[in-house]
């Protein structure tokens, strides 16, 4: 389906650029000779003189050159057929390793294993080669990385847009259990999939300040920045699964203006010299490692304007008509603001249209509510992003003016409607007056916003009931829902080769496009001879990860155990202290004499979290886990039934090892604080029971899958609320539970820190007098809920039973479907003709 018949150099003069843009021939002899003529002409190296990195970029050459054709064409589609398009603009994109998801894209993957085969190489280790680019920190990136995936499957005219960061999510090690970044330099071998193009840089101004002027009679205000940067772009080619598409995913980098300042550097002072490019150049260097809690950093922000900055002007200045008439913008794009950190687009749209374009204020505001949509990805409302005015008035004086405009008319309408109730006016005020004078960036999104989206039915609803819940009293019709989804390409086909195969042969193929058809898989449930080959699968999975983890880290890790996974992001909420929990408790009952250690289920637990390296609660966790984990996997009187393991680390690629192999996910924030989650969904899809609170979107997998396939435990949100209403207070759970106390007493005691109480310390107080979301109060129905899946998971072929259901009820969970609901409800932008 990545034919030949592809576009010609229209523009060009010499004859032969008239000639089709033809894409390489298909098959094994051709693909070697693209492949050695890529090692020769690009690398400028023989194949026996090559290295892993020049094989694996002349590879990805090859690959690229297949798929080059194609996304030739649909650059000059998008641009040609003017239809409404989508820009998505997201700070993350945690995009994982891409060569084999390319192959796969491209249906290349049989041709060139086979070429390299014939070339005495090995494709796997080709793959191993790759270094993931980590752009993103967890969920949020890991979304958008997904949506781009099918946006460009299902055929939607889109552009993502966001920042090539130099280093992207640190690199975790542990020393002495404890959490320490490396820098993730995953350039330094550079990048094959990138294309520079400076020629369409654009420069993006800072600072300075704004003035008044006359304009032929008219009194109009603009900018006079003090500083700028250049943003170059890189394309990246995100093509469409098997389906001859390839859409643009384009990161910007910061340049500085003026590389460096002859003159000082003539007389020696060589640091001076290049001072600007140094602080121009820092705008891109680092993914903010911050995870649901904004850092008020100057930086930050700036690299938010930088951005979405570049982003609008790209889009105006390259992908619009000639003479386009910017009154028909909201017929012809839409840009959608990933969570807050691209929601300084609005001010900056609103300057384009009024300053640059002499637009009156109210026809750019009528459009700008058109032209751009909101997701909201969070509940905690620490995490809603505010920017001091000092702050943003210093950086962008002009947008700060407008912000101001927007939020007097907007409060003027809200005084039209509910007369002077200043309670009501200040907290919905685009300003915050207090601790200090902000600009609330989730108000100013939902102000804007045409739509407002929360990412799972009951995180839309607390939206829409607590967070914002004046704006939906206000604009109602604003607020939608468009539950998360993951790529079935990635999370499925290429994680789990052998179940996808297992699938297909029992349903066809047609599935990796339209994920409801894993329906179809219901009846075989029932079919004991699915059952066994689905249990082999798994058996496999679990043995390959067992591999992954004894080369990468050197675990070795028992056959036979139920394998327990908890992977995502290091956060209180998330509560991996519930689960520690449940590890001490077991450990405890079979130390302390009172459980057999041939009662316990033998389990492996496995834990992945980063934390942000400013959250220290977070890093004691860590630490925590880890010693906890020395101690229970080296006491002889576990008889090795509970191991627990931490590979440092997780990222993108360590996720498409473990999920596949997990029986149970562990999905257990406090109900009512994890907007989503999207790890829950690639666990079930991939045939892991999850144990999880009504809490995202686990309470649309339990729906799904059915209440007896569910290992649900905890209170509900409406009780976790009337318990913080009444006032909680986690002592009396430890007073009261016999269980909990010994394991809490456990940890305060030293036993897994040598005997220094000092160490944990502060874990144990935080849980016993402040416990923010509410640990205690979940304990007791947790472990319950362990007992039962250890009862469960007794009865392996009820288990299995379960798991394939799982797999087959989770089809609507497709990023795919996110996608056109997105389309149905926010979008509206036709299929590319
Ligand atoms: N999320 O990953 C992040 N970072 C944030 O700063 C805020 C939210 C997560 O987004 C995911 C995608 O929507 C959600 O599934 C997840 O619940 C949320 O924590």
């Amino acid at each position: 389906r990545y034919g030949r018949d592809v576009p010609e150099n229209t523009s060009a003069t010499h004859p032969l650029a008239l000639a089709p843009v033809t894409a390489p021939e298909s098959s094994a002899d051709a693909f070697v000779a693209d492949f050695l003529h890529s090692l020769n002409f690009d690398r400028g190296v023989a194949l026996s003189a090559s290295s892993a990195n020049d094989r694996y970029f002349a590879l990805a050459h090859t690959v690229r050159d297949y798929l080059m054709a194609r996304w030739l064409e649909d650059l000059r589609r998008q641009k040609q057929s003017q239809s409404k398009g989508v820009c998505y603009l997201s700070a993350e994109y945690l995009l994982g390793r891409q060569l084999d998801n390319n192959l796969l894209a491209g249906g290349l993957a049989d041709i060139a294993e086979e070429a390299l085969a014939s070339c005495g190489i090995s494709l796997d280790d080709l793959r191993q080669h790759e270094v993931e680019p980590g752009l993103g920190n967890g969920g949020l990136g890991r979304l958008a990385a997904c949506f781009i995936d099918s946006l460009a499957t299902l055929g939607v005219p889109s552009i993502g847009y966001g920042i090539r960061y130099e280093y992207g999510i640190f690199r975790q090690t542990f020393v002495e259990g404890q959490q320490v970044e490396q820098p993730d330099s995953w350039l330094s071998l550079g990048s094959p999939w990138e294309f520079a193009r400076p020629e369409d840089a654009q420069t993006i101004a800072f600072g300075g300040r704004t003035e008044t002027y006359d304009d032929e009679g008219v009194t109009r205000s603009r900018w006079v920045p003090g500083w700028n940067v250049q943003a170059v772009p890189y394309n990246y080619m995100v093509p469409g699964f098997q389906n001859g598409r390839v859409n643009t995913l384009r990161l910007w980098s910061a340049v500085a203006t003026n590389a460096f300042d002859l003159r000082i550097f003539n007389s020696g002072d060589y640091e001076e010299a290049v001072r600007a490019q140094t602080f121009a150049e820092n705008i891109s260097k680092v993914l903010y490692p911050e995870d649901s809690t904004p850092q008020g950093k100057e930086l930050r922000l700036q690299q938010q304007y930088f951005f979405v900055a570049a982003s609008i002007h790209d889009f105006l200045d390259n992908m619009l008509a000639e003479g386009f008439d910017l009154s028909a913008l909201p017929d012809r794009v839409i840009f959608q603001l990933n969570d807050t950190h691209p929601v300084i687009a609005v001010p900056e749209f609103m300057r384009v249209l009024v300053d640059e374009k002499k637009m009156e204020w109210d026809a750019a505001w009528a459009i700008t509510r058109q032209c751009f949509a909101y997701t909201c990805h969070t509940l905690l409302p620490e995490a809603l992003e505010v920017w001091p005015v000092d702050l943003l008035g210093r950086l962008l004086p002009r947008h700060l003016e407008i912000i101001y405009r927007i939020n007097e008319e907007f409060l003027d309408a809200v005084r039209a409607r509910y007369g002077d109730d200043e309670m009501r006016i200040r907290n919905m005020s685009i300003i915050a007056e207090h601790p200090v004078r902000s600009v609330r960036m989730a108000y100013l999104a939902t102000v804007a916003g045409a739509r407002v989206n929360g990412v799972a039915e009951l995180h839309s609803q607390l939206l829409r009931d607590k967070v914002l819940g004046d704006f939906d009293d206000f604009f109602p019709e604003k607020f939608t829902n468009v539950t998360n989804g993951v790529t079935p390409r990635r999370f499925l086909r290429l994680a789990n080769p052998e179940l996808s195969g297992l699938i297909t042969e029992a349903i066809g193929d047609g599935w990796l496009t339209d994920l409801e058809r894993l329906r179809e898989l219901e009846p075989f449930a029932e079919d004991s001879g699915f059952r066994a080959a689905f249990g082999e699968v798994k058996a496999a999975n679990k043995r390959r990860l067992h591999e992954v983890l004894r080369a990468r880290d050197g675990f070795e890790v028992s056959d036979g155990h139920l394998l327990d996974v908890m992977v995502k992001r290091l956060h209180e909420y998330k509560r991996q202290m519930l689960k520690v929990l449940h590890v001490v408790s077991t450990y405890e009952g079979v130390v302390s004499g009172r459980v057999p250690a041939a009662e316990v289920q033998p389990r492996t637990v496995i834990f992945g979290a980063k934390a942000a390296p400013g959250y220290t609660m977070a890093k004691r966790i860590i630490h925590l886990i880890n010693a906890v984990g020395s101690v229970v996997n080296s006491d002889p009187r576990l008889d090795g039934r509970l191991t627990v393991i931490f590979p440092p680390n997780y990222d993108v690629t360590l996720a498409e090892r473990v999920i596949p192999a997990a029986d149970l996910s562990e999905q257990i924030s406090l109900a009512g604080k994890e907007a989503s989650g999207t790890g829950n969904m690639k666990f079930a899809l991939n045939g892991a029971l999850t144990i999880g609170t009504d809490d995202g979107a686990n309470v649309e997998i339990r729906e799904l899958v059915g209440d007896e396939n569910f290992f649900l435990f905890g209170m509900s949100e409406p009780e976790v609320s009337e318990s913080a209403a009444r006032g909680y207070r986690p002592s009396e759970f430890y007073q009261e539970d016999a269980g909990l106390r010994a394991a809490i007493d456990l940890i305060a005691s030293g036993a897994f820190s040598r005997g220094d109480r000092s160490v944990f310390e502060p874990i144990v107080s935080n849980l016993l007098y402040e416990d923010r979301f509410m640990v205690l109060a979940d304990y007791a129905s947790y472990i319950a809920a362990q007992e039962r899946v250890d009862d469960a998971y007794a009865d392996q072929e009820a288990w299995t039973r379960s798991a394939i259901l799982n797999v087959a009820r989770t089809g609507f969970f497709s990023s795919d479907r996110s996608i056109r609901d997105y389309i149905d409800r926010i979008w509206h932008t036709p299929p590319l003709a």
